[in-house]
C-alpha cells in the first residue's frame, strides 16, 4: 500500500502562504556556536511565525560580527549596512520616507554602547517605530575582544586583563529615555527570545532588546560574564512569557492574580506569568529600581522590564502623512511656484 506523503515542517506554509524556507539568507560566515547565529535563527522563526512578508523588513545594522548577521536572514528584505555606531540615523531616514516598512536595527554591545552612544540615546528618546536588536556579548568580536562598554566590572578577558570600569546598563538607559518596549534575553533561551521577538512585531513604537550573545572565541572563558556557563548559571527569567497573535484569535483562561495581560498595537495580547515578584511592567520607575537591585546582587535578569503599548511614536509627533513620503507624488511634495516666490520674498 502506498504511504500518505507527510509534508516536512520547513515546507509547512504560514498564513501568508510562505515557506520557513523564504525567511532564510546567506550561509553564516561566523565563528560557529557564535550566539548571534542563534539570535538570526530567532529572527527568522518570529518573522516566519508572524506571516510578516519579508519585503516589508527592512535590516538596518553598523559595524560589527553582530552587524553583519542581517545578510544571513531574510535575504528577500531591505538591507543597508551603515558605518559604526551610525546606524540609528539611517533607521530614522529609513522609517521617515516610508513608515510602512518593518525597520529591524541590528547592533552589537561596542557599535551600541561604545561609538554609537551618542546616536543611540537620541534614537531611545524618539519612540521611532523600530525593533532594536543589541547582540551583547561584551567585547568587540569582530576586532579581537577588547572590552566593550557593557563589560561588567571586574570581569576577566581571556588573555587575564581585568574591566575596571563599570557597566553601561542599556535597559536601564532605554526606559529612562523613552523607549516604549524594553527587555533582556539571551540567545541561548530559544523560547523566551522567540516569544519577545514575536511580541516585538506587534508593538509600534521602539523596542530595545539587549540579547546577551556570547562570543565562543574571545569571550566565553572562566571570569566573563557574557559566556554560555555563566548564563545558564545566573539568568534569572523575571515572567513566563506567551504572545497570543491577533489572527490566532484564541480564547485562553489565566488568572489575574498571578498574570499580566498586555494588549499589543495589533490586537495581539502578551501574557507574562509572574516567576519571581508582584512586577509590573507599566511601571517605568520600578523598572529602573528593580534592574539596578539586581545588577547589586550580580543577577542577570531576563524578560520584558517595560511596556507602553499607547505611547504616541515620532511619527504620531510628526503629525505624519499616512501615506509614505516615499510614495507621495511629485505634485504633493514640490512646493507650486507661487509659494517658492514667497519663501524668496520673505528672505529679502
Ligand atoms: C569608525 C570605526 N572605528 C572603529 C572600527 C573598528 N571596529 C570594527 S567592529 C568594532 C567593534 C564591534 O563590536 P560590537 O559592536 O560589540 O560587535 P561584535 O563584533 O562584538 O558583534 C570596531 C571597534 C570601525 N570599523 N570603524
Ligand atoms: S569573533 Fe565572537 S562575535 Fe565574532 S563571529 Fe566569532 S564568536 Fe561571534
Ligand atoms: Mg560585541
Amino acid at each position: 500500500m502506498a504511504s500518505t506523503p507527510t509534508s516536512q515542517p520547513s515546507q509547512k506554509q504560514n498564513r501568508i502562504g510562505l515557506t520557513v524556507i523564504e525567511y532564510k539568507g546567506g550561509k553564516t560566515t561566523l565563528c560557529a556556536g557564535c550566539g548571534h547565529n542563534a539570535i538570526s535563527e530567532r529572527i527568522i522563526d518570529a518573522m516566519y511565525e508572524m506571516g510578516v512578508k519579508p519585503e516589508r523588513v527592512a535590516k538596518l545594522s553598523g559595524i560589527g560580527c553582530s552587524s553583519k548577521s542581517p545578510a544571513y536572514f531574510m535575504s528577500r528584505s531591505h538591507s543597508f549596512n551603515a558605518v559604526h555606531g551610525r546606524m540609528p540615523s539611517v533607521a530614522t531616514g529609513t522609517v521617515l520616507a516610508n513608515h510602512n516598512l518593518i525597520a529591524l536595527g541590528v547592533s552589537g554591545d561596542g557599535d551600541t554602547a561604545s561609538i554609537g552612544i551618542g546616536q543611540f540615546v537620541h534614537l531611545m528618546r524618539r519612540n521611532l517605530p523600530i525593533i532594536y536588536i543589541i547582540e551583547d556579548n561584551g567585547v568587540y568580536g569582530l576586532t579581537k575582544g577588547q572590552f566593550s562598554a557593557t563589560a561588567d566590572l571586574g570581569s576577566k578577558l581571556k588573555t587575564g586583563v581585568i574591566n575596571d570600569l563599570p557597566p553601561i546598563d542599556t535597559c536601564s538607559l532605554a526606559i529612562e529615555l523613552g523607549a516604549s518596549f524594553v527587555g533582556r534575553s539571551f540567545s541561548g533561551d530559544k523560547k523566551q527570545l522567540l516569544t519577545m521577538l514575536k511580541a516585538a512585531i506587534a508593538h509600534k513604537g521602539t523596542v530595545m532588546l539587549d540579547v546577551i550573545s556570547p562570543c565562543v572565541t574571545f569571550n566565553d572563558h572562566d571570569g566573563s560574564t557574557k559566556s554560555y556557563k555563566y548564563m545558564k548559571d545566573h539568568d534569572e527569567p523575571l515572567q513566563e512569557i506567551n504572545l497570543i497573535p491577533a489572527f490566532e484569535d484564541i480564547e485562553v483562561e489565566y488568572d489575574p492574580g498571578t498574570t499580566i495581560d498586555v494588549t499589543m498595537h495589533d490586537g495581539s495580547r502578551m501574557r507574562l506569568r509572574k516567576l519571581n515578584e508582584d512586577y509590573d511592567p507599566t511601571d517605568r520607575i520600578r523598572a529602573i529600581s528593580m534592574l539596578m537591585e539586581a545588577h547589586e546582587k550580580g543577577e542577570a535578569l531576563t524578560g520584558v522590564f517595560y511596556i507602553d503599548p499607547k505611547k504616541p511614536t515620532f511619527m504620531d509627533m510628526l503629525n505624519m502623512t499616512d501615506q509614505p513620503l516615499a510614495t507621495l507624488p511629485p505634485e504633493v511634495t514640490r512646493p507650486p511656484r507661487a509659494v517658492l516666490d514667497e519663501v524668496m520674498e520673505s528672505l529679502k
